[in-house]
Parts: C-alpha cells; sequence; structure tokens
C-alpha cells in the first residue's frame, strides 16, 4: 500500500471512529425515552443510511481545515472538524432517503433503498425527518459555546433551503418536460443542478471548515462560484452515470430515463438530434418500459453522448483550473484543487 493511500485509510477510520460516537450520543440522547425497540430503530436506520457512502464531503471538511490552518490538526480540531463532516453526511443521507421515495429508485450504495424494505416502506419519510433532526442536535452538543455556532446553524439552514428548492425544480421541471420534452434546455438544467446538488455537495463543505478557521464567509463569494460549477461538474459525471455508469460500482440503478429526468444525457441529445432522431426520442423517453430505455440508450450512442462527456469533462476541468488559479489565496487554491481531484473523471 502507497503511504498516500495508508493516510487516507487511516483518515476514514478516524473519521468512522466519530460516527460511531455521535450515534451512540444520539441513542442516549435524555430529550426522548427510548424504549428498546425504538432505539433499535434508529440504530439501524442509522447505520443503513449514514455512513455507507463514499464520504467525500464529510472527509473534505477535515481536509479542507487541514489546510486553511496550515497543519496537523490535534485530536479536538479533528474530532470538531470530523462533526461537521458527519453533519453533512447526515444532510445526505436525509436527503437521499427522500429522494429515492420521488425517484422510485430500487437500490443504493449497493443495496435497496431504505424505503423498498418491507419493514419499513413509508416510515422512511419520517426517518428522513429524524436525520435532518438530528443535525441541530449534534451541532448544539458540539459547538454551542464557539462564536460561530449561530454561522453554522445559519448555514447549515441556508443551504438546506438551497438543495430543497433544488429538489423542488427537478421535480417540477419533469412536469413541464411530460407535456413537451423540448423545454429541457442548458439555463434550465444548470438552475436545477446548482440548487440540488453544488451547495451542499461543494460549498457546504468548504464552509464549514472556513467557519472553523474562524473566517467570515461573506468574503468568500468567489470562492463559492467555483464550487458551484465544481458542483454543477459533478451532477452530470452523476447524470452520465446514471446511464452509462456501472450499476455494480456506483450502487444504484439508473432511472433517469424512465423518470422523465431533466438530465444531461437528453439536454444535449435535444441539441445534436435530427429530426428522425428527435422523433424516437419524443416517443421513448420518460417510459418505463425496458425496451423504450434501450431505444433511448441506443440514441445516445448513436449520438456518440459518450465522446461529448469526455469533451465536456476536460473542458469543465481546465476552465476549473484556471478560475482555481485566479483565486487570491494559495491555501484557499490548495482547498480547491484537493477537492477537484476527488471528483476529476470519477467512476462511482
Ligand atoms: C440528487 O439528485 C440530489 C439530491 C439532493 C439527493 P439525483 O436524484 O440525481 O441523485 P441520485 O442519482 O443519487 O438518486
Ligand atoms: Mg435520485
Ligand atoms: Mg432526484
Ligand atoms: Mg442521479
Amino acid at each position: 500500500m502507497e503511504e498516500g493511500d495508508r493516510k487516507a485509510v487511516d483518515l476514514k477510520d478516524g473519521f468512522l471512529q466519530i460516527y460511531y460516537r455521535l450515534k451512540s450520543e444520539l441513542l442516549e440522547d435524555p430529550a426522548f425515552s427510548f424504549t428498546e425497540d425504538s432505539r433499535q430503530w434508529i440504530d439501524r436506520m442509522l447505520e443503513y443510511n449514514v455512513p455507507g457512502g463514499k464520504l467525500n464531503r464529510g472527509i473534505s471538511v477535515i481536509d479542507s481545515y487541514k489546510i486553511l490552518k496550515g497543519g496537523q490538526l490535534n485530536d479536538d480540531e479533528f474530532f470538531l472538524a470530523s462533526v461537521l463532516g458527519w453533519c453533512i453526511e447526515w444532510l445526505q443521507a436525509y436527503f437521499l432517503v427522500l429522494d429515492d421515495i420521488m425517484d422510485n429508485s430500487h437500490t443504493r450504495r449497493g443495496h435497496p433503498c431504505w424505503f423498498r424494505l418491507p419493514k419499513v416502506g413509508i416510515i422512511a419519510a419520517n426517518d428522513g425527518i429524524l436525520l435532518r433532526n438530528h443535525i441541530p442536535r449534534m451541532l448544539n452538543r458540539h459547538f454551542k459555546e464557539k462564536t460561530y455556532y449561530v454561522h453554522l446553524l445559519d448555514l447549515f439552514n441556508e443551504v438546506e433551503f438551497q438543495t430543497a428548492s433544488g429538489q423542488m425544480l427537478d421535480l417540477i421541471t419533469t412536469h413541464e418536460g411530460e407535456k413537451d420534452l423540448s423545454k429541457y434546455k442548458m439555463p434550465v438544467y444548470n438552475r436545477i443542478v446548482q440548487y440540488k446538488t453544488a451547495y451542499y455537495s461543494f460549498y457546504l463543505p468548504v464552509a464549514c471548515a472556513l467557519l472553523m478557521a474562524g473566517e467570515n464567509l461573506d468574503n468568500y463569494d468567489d470562492v463559492k462560484t467555483v464550487l458551484v460549477e465544481m458542483g454543477t461538474y459533478f451532477q452530470v459525471q452523476d447524470d452520465y452515470l446514471d446511464c452509462f455508469g456501472d450499476p455494480e460500482v456506483i450502487g444504484k440503478i439508473g432511472t433517469d430515463i424512465e423518470d422523465y429526468k431533466c438530465s444531461w444525457l437528453v439536454v444535449q441529445a435535444l441539441e445534436l438530434a435530427n429530426d428522425n432522431q428527435l422523433k424516437i426520442l419524443f416517443e421513448n423517453y420518460g417510459k418505463s418500459d425496458p425496451a423504450c430505455v434501450t431505444k433511448v440508450k441506443s440514441l445516445y450512442k448513436d449520438l456518440n453522448l459518450q465522446v461529448v462527456f469526455s469533451k465536456y469533462e476536460s473542458a469543465s476541468y481546465e476552465q476549473l483550473i484556471s478560475a482555481i488559479e485566479a483565486q487570491p489565496s494559495n491555501k484557499v487554491q490548495e482547498v480547491l484543487k484537493s477537492f477537484l481531484h476527488k471528483i476529476y473523471k470519477r467512476q462511482k
């Protein structure tokens, strides 16, 4: 194992240990008198939905804070950065549990979606609400005395609002598309993904680290702009992998074509298709019949969308690197580059 890989594994292990501590604190919460069954439910629900992802967002808080501070973290600093990282992972779990219901998905992280378990079903909606409510409890317990506590609360509230608004745009745009698929254009797409994905996945981890480092977020609008751009690139990858990724690797089976989603792929296809191909798209997009899905996928291949994507990927990378290098602070540049390198050409 390479030195760099070993460090990454240790970091992940250390980060996971803190999850167990946070979980047990929530399970001992004196504000609720747990019965054995209710404690077991929360325990299972957390195990199923919180720690099983790539943990990129959470670990990025630690990585970013380390760079901003300029040196190794002591135990207390590592712990606090990890708590913020886990708050983001909890937020993600909350959105995913509900997203899978709304997108009618089947699998997530290599297992059936939480709501698909026979014993869970629509109880998953309330579990989502509980996951969301765990966040201010963790922040209160560990950050109440910090000068930036109120800014943390504001930040999580603001980003949650942006994400929920993005999910709304995603879902109501689908209604518009069902009436007229040609409404799916790049500006519509960009707006959806900026809100549903970019703020919580990219801005939030860095903003948490900046607050811990004593910074005022009002001075970081340019950094936010770069992170939103990076988040947009990340969601384009997600849309690409939904169709062309290996379900074994990404841990989920795509549903964007069936769901009539305003995906990056369909927006590109609408721009590139000739009249005959447009007809195929209009007739087959948004149908759950596997034969229709296959026709859409082979149309994507005929239009060389794999190549179009790969060009987009390189162009985005170049553009992001130059936006990053235009940032005045070297530390900020390093934070942004380390985030970009975690996702560039990702397969999952
Ligand atoms: C994800 O959009 C956005 C949020 C806020 C969960 P998506 O439905 O494309 O995500 P996934 O492909 O993971 O279901
Ligand atoms: Mg989804
Ligand atoms: Mg969705
Ligand atoms: Mg997706």
